[in-house]
């Protein structure tokens, strides 16, 4: 039994230094589907930093302007505000979703529908300061997926 803890113990020792050199993580991407006149929408993910960092930029092909967002409280309005940096507490998975951060996509060239696929390029600065770019592929789900994207909308 003792052996066994011993060497589960190691196997986690192994792990985490496995980590310290693992680049960011980015899991479960995808970007709210839009109807013909509209221009901006959401990319959403859960992000994963090994060693720490922040999320510092973001850029896709289909967006004119790609801006980090997170939602704040106005009197009884959430409205989304753009941040310049969202933290990546080390080892912790920071989660993008509906009502709370997301990286926004703005001027967009084309409709987005579901079943597409887009590309986005987030660019992390770890804690040394290096940037590190993850390119992700995500899926276009549908527009009505839970949680809402507008400008202003109430609390869930
Ligand atoms: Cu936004």
């Amino acid at each position: 039994m003792n052996l066994l803890l011993r060497s589960i113990a190691a196997g986690s020792l192994a792990l985490a230094a496995a980590a310290a050199t693992a680049q960011t993580v980015v899991q479960d991407p995808w970007v709210r589907g839009t109807v013909p006149q509209q221009r901006a929408t959401g990319l959403f993910a859960q992000i994963t930093s090994p060693t720490g960092g922040k999320l510092v930029a973001a850029s896709s092909p289909v967006a004119g302007v790609v801006e980090i967002h997170e939602m704040v409280m106005d009197g009884q309005v959430m409205r989304m505000r753009a941040m310049p940096a969202l933290d990546l507490p080390a080892g912790k998975t920071v989660e993008l979703k509906p009502g709370g951060y997301h990286v926004m996509l703005m001027e967009l060239k084309r409709p987005l529908q579901a079943g597409d696929t887009v590309p986005v390029t987030l660019v992390v600065e770890g804690a040394d300061g290096r940037r590190e770019t993850v390119e992700v592929k995500a899926p276009v789900r549908p527009l009505g997926t839970a949680g809402g994207m507008q400008h202003r909308h109430g609390q869930p």
